[in-house]
């Protein structure tokens, strides 16, 4: 299934069969996937480090990292350096970064750099989650925009090995990184969720929270209904979407009374990946709305989420189909 077509080559290839995507997009691409293999070489060895916490926590409350933090830098470093964002939004910046930029085209990024980072310690999968928008060049920064405008999105999974998946629009493409050779290469060419799911994946201590029709939406996956299908969570959002995707099945994490709005991140968890999961044939939703159509109302608004085969995504819906 490996070619042996690095991520440059498809990039220029990318940009001679789609001009309209514009050429600092594909450049935007190939600086994070060169982040992403600095972020790799600390996970790598991250389990040889006796501090993860750093002892901070973020705008959401949650326990910092050493490792979300040098995800982060790394990030905003390589992306600044290369002068193509005025705008970074991420986690762990309780307000957008403003770089000085020449650029005449100012975009704005937003990123998890360290998604699931309650797994390092334990060795399990984690992601980085990225979006891109086009903004004015005088962006007012909580002008935000809904999923549906994204130019670009995609994430990068540490696992057994490491892969960047990204859509501009034109289809859904992954790369699998060859430490050996330093490079990404192409290894899933349009990638479409297969039409019959295998996975439901959902954290199941949730379900005495859950609404009664989200319970029996959840019961029907274990019957003939839908069904039935095998329950898999990792509890890192982009190993269980990345499963999902390429085997067919579910996400969810729904609003529960702890956590009214959900847990999960609009603008740099659920957006990127409703975009990709629609351009891979799947669907996404708050349980009443298309995840791409919800206008944010700050940078860490947080959203109940329900993606993958667009049957499964629209049975946990109440009211609204989502589209497909
Ligand atoms: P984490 O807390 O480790 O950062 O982004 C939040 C997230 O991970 C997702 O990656 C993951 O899907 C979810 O939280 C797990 O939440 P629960 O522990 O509540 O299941």
């Amino acid at each position: 299934m490996t070619s042996f077509k690095t991520i440059e080559q498809h990039l220029i290839e990318l940009s001679s069969q789609y001009p309209q995507i514009p050429g600092n997009i594909t450049n935007i691409l190939y600086n994070i996937s060169l982040a992403s293999k600095m972020i790799r070489k600390e996970i790598i060895v991250a389990g040889l480090q006796s501090q993860h916490e750093s002892g901070t926590t973020n705008v959401h409350g949650e326990h910092v990292k050493t490792l979300d933090l040098t995800a982060n830098k790394c990030l905003i470093d390589i992306l600044s350096a290369h002068g193509q964002f005025s705008y970074i939004g991420s986690e762990e910046e309780d307000e957008i970064v403003t770089i000085e930029s020449e650029t005449k085209e100012p975009y704005v990024i937003f990123f998890d750099p360290l998604d699931g980072s309650s797994n390092i310690d334990v060795n399990v999968s984690v992601g980085t989650i990225f979006s891109v928008y086009k903004t004015p060049e005088k962006w007012k920064t909580n002008d935000l925009h809904p999923g549906s405008e994204q130019l670009l999105a995609g994430y990068v999974i540490y696992g057994s090995s490491v892969m960047l998946v990204y859509t501009t629009g034109n289809g859904v493409f992954g790369f699998t990184y060859d430490p050996s050779i330093g490079e990404f290469l192409l290894s899933h060419e349009n990638i479409t969720i297969p039409d019959t799911p295998k996975y439901y994946s959902i954290n199941e201590s949730l379900y005495p929270s859950l609404s009664a029709h989200e319970q029996q939406t959840l019961d029907s996956f274990k019957t003939s209904e839908q069904g039935p299908l095998s329950s898999r969570y990792v509890g890192s959002l982009v190993a269980d979407f990345h499963r999902n995707l390429l085997k067919g099945g579910v996400f969810a994490y729904p609003s529960t009374a702890k956590s009214t709005e959900g847990k999960l991140r609009l603008m740099y968890e659920a957006n990127p990946l409703a975009f990709i999961c629609e351009q891979a044939g799947g669907s996404a939703s708050n349980g009443s709305q298309n995840i791409l159509e919800i206008q944010p109302q700050s940078i860490h608004a947080k959203t109940p989420l329900f993606i993958g085969n667009s049957s499964l995504v629209n049975a946990f819906n109440k009211t609204t189909k989502t589209s497909k």
